[in-house]
């Protein structure tokens, strides 16, 4: 048996009812093989970070335990992606669904295809924020402890939402 990872995964939207898209998403990540949800963070409306003529975002995380290594937990996350009709041509452009591995234990890799940690996560409110609420007292390995990293602006930067009901 391999020891599980915890892995923690960020979850946005800003097309098609986004947070029925994040909903969904979080179900579908449930099923992934081999992971179980821990926990997840309430959704969060912020203003688009980069081009500002596009809709605000949802944003949520999720805490992960896992057997998959962190490529194949990737892979299982863009096949959600996909899933939920995400069209990759416009960088920096709206989206149904993005689905981004932000940290794996205490793993720094940088490949072509994955870098560990999420090489923006420390600078945006959108992940920051909603990680504290599920993971206080996480570190991001090269860059310190979650707490240090937010300050007041960030967290008047993004708006908690109401639980939705149930059905
Ligand atoms: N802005 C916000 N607020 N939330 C996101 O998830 C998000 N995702 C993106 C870009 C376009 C960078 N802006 C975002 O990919």
């Amino acid at each position: 048996m391999t020891t599980p990872a915890t892995a923690y995964a960020a979850l946005g939207s800003n097309l098609d009812d986004p947070r029925r898209q994040l909903g969904k998403a979080r179900e579908a990540i449930a099923c992934i093989p081999n992971t179980q949800l821990l926990r997840a963070s309430a959704d969060y409306r912020s203003a688009p970070l980069g081009p500002q003529d596009q809709p605000d975002y949802v944003n949520a995380v999720v805490a992960l335990s896992t057997t998959l290594d962190a490529e194949t937990l990737l892979t299982a996350l863009q096949r959600i992606e996909d899933d939920q009709g995400r069209q990759r041509e416009v960088r920096w452009g709206p989206r149904t669904l993005d689905l981004d591995l932000l940290l794996y234990d205490d793993l720094v890799q940088h490949s072509d295809v994955l870098t560990l940690p999420h090489p923006e996560m420390h600078r945006r409110a959108f992940v920051l924020v909603p990680l504290a609420e599920i993971a206080p007292l996480l570190a991001v390995p090269g860059q310190g402890p979650l707490a240090d990293l937010i300050d007041d602006a960030m967290r008047a930067d993004v708006q908690r939402l109401a639980d939705l009901p149930h059905g």
